[in-house]
């Protein structure tokens, strides 16, 4: 028997980015594991991760190319060859984009994060996609409204190192569920908190992190933003203000603290749906234990005012000079400190673009606008240009993720569309593709990473052979560029020549890849309290109150809400939320039967008062619905949501669940303040007790 030891990355879009060892036996991977020797992975990984090998060995993985022969949706496919398969896709891709690609916009790329990886996520992907001249894809779906509004405010996506919360005093959770989504940092809040730091959660549901804090604020969807200028508020009325900090590192604070006057605790606890007391208190812990730090995450920019709300949080360490100590400060993305390093150019090669202007889609209307013609005017009213005609999906289950899925599932049912998927599985996405292409899983490709919640790079070696007849998103590419003609040497970059473009020369501040190669991970230099004495990376080192094009932050209010939509606040009184289930990651694992099993079927969350008021018992069916759609769930009846607000939990397949629907079917489409990204948890909702139960 040979047994091997590989290092590897989890390839998840997750803040952790953890480094991992797969033992493989014979050829096969048995066990993967989280690596001791990694600071911050410190040798665990999560539930989910751990049953990577049983995610990969599934028998459920599509591991030949797949033509459809049912109607689309109905996931009926026959096998095909690799030759057979990429030979009509390339011919049907060249017949749409036409003579001399005059309409290669009408073919539209679509992915996102199934893989972080950098080479098996817009490597390849990117240059045959440039080269063809197809639409560029704007990727907002998850992070954009924070990251867009953090960069405004600090001029990057940079923050704390997470390491150094365990030697916070204050731990501030602000939109984050830790234990689910953020395991490796809550690691280091626990180490604080047995050093006697305080923990607060900012948070509508009561997680299982909620649970775990000191104190809960559980706010209404959408009101952070107003929160924090309470904040700011009492920071003021109490001086509990850094004025040495402020004056030599922040612009524009006159404007903001004038502004901040008009939200007296009173104000901003009518807003948020909690007590004036508790914008006090959490003011007072604020202003005045030291060091304090916040952990920003994406889960409160999911609405209208997710950019400005961001903006308004990540001011708040400047203004009390948290900064100035290494456990002090924020973090909501670490993702910039790794741009200097990255050679995205060189990785993605846009200059096969060669001077064209392709139009760009918004990730986040795709449903939409995969229902717009040809001279169309899209939302904002600007022109649509040629109507979609081909979606080529890697890395992504639009059909299950995007919002609004009931127009998106339209959009991937038009008989006319072309639609290639890339994929592990037979996904809600794939069962509507004219082909699937078998990819392969991280245990089968080299891959390298960076992260947005620490600051080392990693490897990730191939740990086995494909499965089947499976090949890296890389390999479908490259073949296909060579059916397309496409005869540039930069189409014929192996794997390993791509991951040593992803990134500059050490010499120039990159990373190299032999030294990643060698050592798992390469830490990047950052200094330990990067903005103790200010030097932001704005252009005069400040960070920002004023931006031009987006002014002084303010609180915004949501799309839908008592406030702002009256009359549709009668009808659907209930905003609902639908955060991760711990044991899914977004939709990937929802069909690891050993997780699914743990999560059992889609729930929804109510309180006792808002069950009672409408007669649902714990545990009954109930049917959630609004004007876009309804979806039938088991309820489940306590603390986890507070008044006014339900928590749907998880991005299900739609195949999976008893009705064949999941969360998105109420979701909308309309964009945040800053980042055209999507309002998921802006969304009002109205419950009842289901007529007809629903076989489970
Ligand atoms: N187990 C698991 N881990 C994951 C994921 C997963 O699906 N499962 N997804 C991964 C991905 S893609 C991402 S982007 C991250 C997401 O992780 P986070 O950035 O932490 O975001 P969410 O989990 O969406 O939401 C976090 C918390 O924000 C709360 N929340 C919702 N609306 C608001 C609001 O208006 N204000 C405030 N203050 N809080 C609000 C939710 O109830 C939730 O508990 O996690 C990653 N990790
Ligand atoms: N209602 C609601 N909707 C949400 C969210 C929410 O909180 N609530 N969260 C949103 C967020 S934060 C995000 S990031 C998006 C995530 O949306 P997606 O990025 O679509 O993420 P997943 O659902 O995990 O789907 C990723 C797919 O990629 C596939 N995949 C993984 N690795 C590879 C590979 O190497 N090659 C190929 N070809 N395929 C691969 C997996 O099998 C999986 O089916 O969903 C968003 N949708
Ligand atoms: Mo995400």
């Amino acid at each position: 028997m040979t047994t091997a030891l590989v290092r590897a990355a989890c390839p998840h879009d997750c803040p952790d980015t953890c480094a991992m060892l797969v033992t493989v036996e014979n050829g096969r991977a048995i066990k993967v594991h989280g690596d001791p020797d990694h600071p911050t992975t410190h040798g665990a990984l999560c539930t989910k991760v751990s049953r990577y090998p049983e995610r990969t060995y599934h028998p459920e993985r599509v591991l030949r190319p797949l033509k459809r022969v049912g109607a689309k949706g109905s996931g009926r496919f026959v096998p095909v060859g690799w030759d057979e398969a990429l030979d009509d896709i390339a011919a049907r891709l060249a017949a749409i984009a036409g003579p001399d690609g005059a309409n290669a916009e009408a073919i539209v790329p679509y992915s996102y994060a199934g893989t972080m990886g950098l080479v098996q996520g817009e490597s390849m992907a990117a240059r045959f996609f440039h080269k063809l001249g197809a639409s560029l894809l704007d990727r907002t779906i998850c992070s954009s409204a924070g990251g867009e509004a953090l960069a405004a405010t600090y001029g990057a996506k940079v923050g704390m190192h997470v390491e150094h919360y365990a030697e916070s005093r204050l731990i501030v959770i602000w939109g984050s569920n830790s234990i689910t989504s953020n395991l490796h940092f809550w690691t280091y809040a626990l180490q604080a908190r047995r050093a006697g730091a305080k923990l607060i959660c900012i948070d509508p549901r009561r997680t299982d992190t909620a649970e775990k804090c000191h104190e809960h604020l559980a706010v209404l969807p959408g009101s952070d933003g107003a929160l924090a200028l309470g904040v700011m508020h009492q920071l003021i009325a109490n001086d509990w203000l850094d004025h040495d900090y402020i004056d030599r590192h922040v612009d524009g604070w006159p404007q903001l603290s004038e502004r901040a006057l008009q939200w007296p605790p009173e104000r901003v606890a009518a807003v948020c749906g909690i007590a004036a007391e508790q914008v006090r208190s959490l003011a007072r812990d604020y202003g005045t234990i030291r060091p304090a730090a916040i952990r920003l995450n994406y889960g409160m920019q999911r609405v209208r005012g997710g950019g400005n709300a961001t903006r308004l949080i990540a001011l708040l360490p400047a203004l009390v000079g948290a900064w100035r100590h290494r456990a002090g400060g924020l973090l909501l993305s670490a993702s910039g400190w790794f741009a200097p390093a990255r050679d995205d150019a060189a990785l993605q090669r846009r200059d096969l673009l060669a001077g064209r202007r392709p139009r760009t889609i918004n990730m986040s209307t795709i449903g939409g606008d995969l229902l717009r013609d040809s001279g169309a005017a899209r939302a904002d009213g600007t022109p649509f240009g040629p109507k979609i005609e081909a979606l080529v999906v890697y890395n992504s289950n639009p059909v299950a993720v995007a919002p609004d899925s009931t127009r998106v599932a339209r959009g991937f049912a038009r008989e006319d569309l072309f639609t290639v998927v890339l994929e592990h599985f037979l996904t809600d996405t794939a069962d509507h593709a004219d082909y699937v292409l078998p990819a392969t899983t991280q245990l089968e490709h080299l891959d390298v990473h960076t992260s947005y919640g620490h600051t080392y790079a990693l490897i990730n070696e191939a740990a086995i052979a494909p499965l089947g007849e499976a090949k890296p998103n890389t390999q479908i590419f490259r073949e296909l560029a060579a059916k397309m003609g496409f005869d540039e040497p930069c189409f014929r970059d192996d794997d390993e020549a791509l991951a040593r473009a992803a990134f500059r020369p050490a010499a120039a501040g990159g990373v190299d890849f032999d030294d990643l190669r060698a050592n798992g991970w390469v830490k990047l230099k950052v200094a330990d309290a990067p903005f103790a004495d200010g030097g932001f990376p704005t252009a005069n080192g400040k960070c920002r109150v004023d931006v031009p094009g987006l002014g002084v932050p303010d609180h915004v209010a949501n799309y839908e809400s008592a406030t702002s939509t009256p009359e549709l606040a009668k009808r659907f009184p209930l905003a609902m939320i639908s955060p991760p289930a711990r044991n899914f990651l977004n939709s990937s694992f929802v069909n690891v039967t050993s997780l699914r099993a743990i999560e059992g079927e889609p729930v929804l969350e109510i309180s006792a008062r808002d069950a009672a008021a409408r007669g649902i018992a714990d545990g009954q069916r109930v049917r959630i619905f609004n004007d876009r759609g309804s979806i039938v769930c088991k309820a489940v009846v306590g603390e986890r949501a507070r008044q006014g607000v339900v928590n749907g939990l998880g991005v299900w397949w739609k195949k999976l669940a008893a009705d064949g629907k999941n969360g998105n079917e109420l979701t909308h489409q309309r964009l945040t303040d800053i980042g055209r990204a999507p309002s998921f948890y802006d969304c009002l909702v109205e419950v009842e007790a289901a007529a007809v139960p629903t076989a489970a």
